[in-house]
């Protein structure tokens, strides 16, 4: 059989958008992709175009907030899950920080990101079904509690996953009240408009370290100060039970909380299925499925 060029392309011929993990500086880049790819119906995504994100007051109610917690804390205690690859520990303190795939640990986490409140929302912003990239649960301890640098996710799922376009969507849902003062998220609205690429190449396994802490894939500071200047920075505070959706390329982070005050939060990942993984646009191997999925199901309504 004589074989099509097109079989042998080599990954590096495909055509990149959103180029990251250089070895120079080079200039942000506009984005090209629309962030609102259907028809928004809820009145709360109203300015989700505009400013890549929207806040969600009471998705859960007060005793749905206390099952979550429950079931939360079920999972952080389990011995089952001690040595498992899916806990990550704080550096510091050894503490769970999150743990990933929770829609596989968790069958109510499962039901939840199934339901319309919640991936209907993720319907009507991406225009198609949708399936779970990443989900996990995020405890930030007080006191000693390490928040999260600088970051665009999608530039993350570019580079270590294969995600080819910004068309996916997250999700955190508030388990705890978020102050202003426990390690609360700040954006900068509009930012999902700019894509920052990134300098340093991604080692090999590189995730053990960057859920951690991320180093590689961080703007530079001129690069976070100059789009502090241009956007500003809000900060996402709310009830236990309220939910931040936010677009993939949002630069967000958040401070470490030394207030007694834990902050910790459901987060999911939804992408849309026309915009399912390739292979990885700027590291050695795609991360493990518990962290990327490729598993593409669509979430069934
Ligand atoms: O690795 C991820 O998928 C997510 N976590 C971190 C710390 N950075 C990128 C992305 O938000
Ligand atoms: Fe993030």
């Amino acid at each position: 059989m004589v074989l099509q060029h097109s079989d042998t392309l080599p990954v590096t011929d495909r055509i990149d958008r959103y180029p990251t993990r250089l070895d120079a500086p080079s200039d942000h880049i506009e984005r090209t992709h629309p962030t609102v790819w259907g028809k928004v119906e809820n009145p709360a995504l109203a300015n989700f175009d505009a400013d890549g994100f929207a806040s969600v007051d009471e998705l859960l109610t007060a005793d749905e907030v206390a099952d979550f917690s429950a079931e939360i804390g079920r999972l952080a205690g389990d011995p089952a899950l001690r040595d498992d690859d899916r806990v990550i520990v704080e550096k510091a303190s050894n503490q769970v920080r999150s743990i990933f795939e929770v829609h596989r640990l968790s069958a109510a986490i499962a039901e939840l990101a199934r339901e319309s409140r919640v991936a209907g929302m993720a319907r009507q912003l991406l225009g198609s079904d949708v399936y779970l990239h990443q989900s996990r649960v995020n405890y930030m301890p007080g006191f000693r509690g390490s928040g999260f640098y600088w970051h665009s996710d999608f530039e993350t799922w570019h580079a270590e996953d294969g995600m080819p376009t910004p068309r996916a969507v997250s999700l955190s849902i508030a388990l705890t009240d978020n102050y202003p003062i426990n390690g609360s998220l700040m954006v900068m609205p509009g930012s999902h408009r700019t894509f920052v690429p990134c300098l340093g190449s991604t080692p090999a396994e590189h995730y053990r370290e960057s859920l951690q802490e991320q180093e590689i894939g961080v703007p530079t500071e001129a690069d976070i100060t100059s789009l502090a200047n241009r956007y500003g920075i809000s900060q996402f505070t709310g009830r236990a039970g309220s939910a931040l959706l936010f677009d993939s390329n949002l630069m967000h982070g958040s401070s470490s909380n030394i207030t007694p005050f834990p902050r910790s939060n459901i987060f999911l990942v939804f992408n849309s299925v026309e915009n399912t993984l390739v292979e990885p646009f700027a590291a050695p191997e795609p991360r493990p499925g518990y962290i990327g999925s490729r598993d593409f199901t669509p979430l069934s309504s």
